[in-house]
């Protein structure tokens, strides 16, 4: 086991990964930039270094200082969290280079899922259905018409560089193939200085449901159910269930059967998340993320399994605590991510938060790395906390959300959080009969 593991990020998830460190023995570093002086998790961990002035370009994502903490500290791992570093290849292999381990997949299988049409054919290799589509790049406007007409209009032209919606366009009829080609390849090239791209099926109305798999890096699997994130607004979730209110334990078992076995057969380490669109019954792959998500504890809450335990052990050597058969599915959770943001425009409402009370009680956990009189710097995301509600079944867990999202109290700012209590009372959401385009029609009516 690690002596001293480096946190490489900040806000909630530095809290979330420093408490499981603290679970196992493990002593803390953070590392902050000049604007988190007073945040939590730098007066929680053991020992703390600065690393730079507030962009995170030269601090939170500054490979050279990260690794000089490392150095000055002593420390043996390294958890980046989400975003930031997590699935930055170099920064595994830097730190691979210097005897330091990353907590996460090898740089290589970081690489590959990066890679949106390697990761694509990696997945259809392993058995995992994928959206009908080109068999890797398009070279040219007469290759597209031809991909297109087999696979018949509507059809999305993806940027490989890309990957959570950024260099997307929909071509309806052949009559838009020429632009929607020549506008996703420009913003490719301009935007990842990569302009391959990708034709797919477009599907009009799937939900997101994506599986929560794990690898032990020596030729096992297993998977932790799916979380359904379809309730989103320009890519970014809001809201997120486990399990899936539109799937049965047949589908359940039969996707994440194939998921697991692929990452088994992959040889992959550690936490991922494999990405689907599922539509009449039928499962896509789109992505897989090499990192935790933002939207775990609804996994924990289900399966009993702290997820980021999972990710030290095996990054140390000790394999999974869990075998497929253990892992069972208890009940339903739904997670809100409380964004200090006004709650219709989406404008970040950065600040000082006059108080700051969270709900309690059975079922209920509150993700945070802010307090009464934090104030909110205005650099980085927007993300203040998250709620995580859990019980025997989802009219149970939609009461105790409505009674927890009613003890909330963040004063100072503007939240999200009024959006969530107009959430919880929607028929369509107490049906759990939505899908990826819901919450911004939802969003557009109201107006
Ligand atoms: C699609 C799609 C429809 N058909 N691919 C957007 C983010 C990126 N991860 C993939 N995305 C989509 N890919 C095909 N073939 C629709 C989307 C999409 C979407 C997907 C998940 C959640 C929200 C979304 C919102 C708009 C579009």
């Amino acid at each position: 086991m690690f002596q001293k593991v480096l946190i490489a990020n900040r806000g909630e998830i530095a809290l979330r990964v420093l408490r499981a460190c603290k679970e196992l023995g493990i002593q803390t570093v953070v590392v902050h930039s000049t604007a988190d002086s007073d945040a939590m998790h730098v007066r929680l961990a053991d020992e703390s270094v600065c690393i730079g002035p507030p962009p995170s370009r030269e601090s939170y994502l500054n490979i050279h200082q990260i690794v000089a903490a490392c150095e000055i500290t002593g420390a043996d791992a390294v958890h980046p969290g989400y975003g930031f570093l997590s699935e930055n290849a170099k920064f595994a292999d830097i730190l691979a280079a210097h005897n330091i381990t990353f907590i996460g997949p090898s740089g290589d299988h970081i690489r590959i899922m990066g890679d949106k049409i390697e990761a694509k054919r990696t997945a259809k290799r392993l058995g995992i259905p994928v959206v009908p589509g080109s068999d890797g790049a398009i070279s040219d406007e007469k290759e597209a018409k031809r991909v297109a007409a087999g696979i018949g209009y509507p059809v999305i032209i993806k940027a490989s560089a890309g990957g959570g919606g950024r260099g997307m366009k929909v071509a309806r009829s052949e009559a838009d193939l020429e632009v929607a080609l020549q506008t996703a390849r420009s913003e490719a090239g301009a935007a990842f200085g990569d302009d391959a791209v990708y034709i797919e099926k477009f599907l009009e109305k799937p939900r997101h449901i994506e599986l929560q798999v794990f690898g032990d890096g020596a030729g096992r699997g297993v998977h932790f159910g799916e979380r359904d994130c379809s309730l989103q607004r320009r890519h970014q979730k809001v809201w997120e269930e486990a399990n899936s209110p539109a799937l049965n334990s047949e589908e359940r078992a039969r996707i994440g059967g194939i998921c697991a076995k692929a990452i088994a057969d992959l040889g992959y380490s550690g936490a991922g998340t494999i990405e689907f669109l599922y539509e009449n019954g039928e499962f896509y792959f789109i992505e897989m993320n090499t990192r935790l998500q933002v939207e775990h504890p609804v996994t924990e809450a289900i399966t009993g399994i702290d997820l980021v335990h999972e990710q030290i052990r095996v990054a140390s050597g000790g394999g999974l605590s869990v075998r497929q058969e253990d892992i069972k599915f208890n009940g339903h959770a739904i997670e809100c991510r409380i964004n200090a943001e006004d709650p219709r425009t989406f404008t970040p409402s950065p600040g000082t938060i006059t108080h700051f009370h969270t709900p309690g009680g059975l079922g209920v956990r509150v993700d945070s790395g802010v307090y009464s009189g934090y104030r909110i710097p205005p650099y980085y995301d927007s993300l203040i906390g998250k709620l995580i509600v859990h019980g025997r079944n989802r009219v149970e867990c939609m009461m105790r959300l409505r009674r927890a999202l009613d003890e909330f109290v963040v004063d100072g700012i503007k939240t999200t959080l009024p959006l969530f209590r107009d959430l919880v009372g929607n028929p369509d959401i107490a049906n759990g009969d939505y899908d990826i385009h819901w919450l911004e029609k939802y969003l557009a009516e109201d107006d």
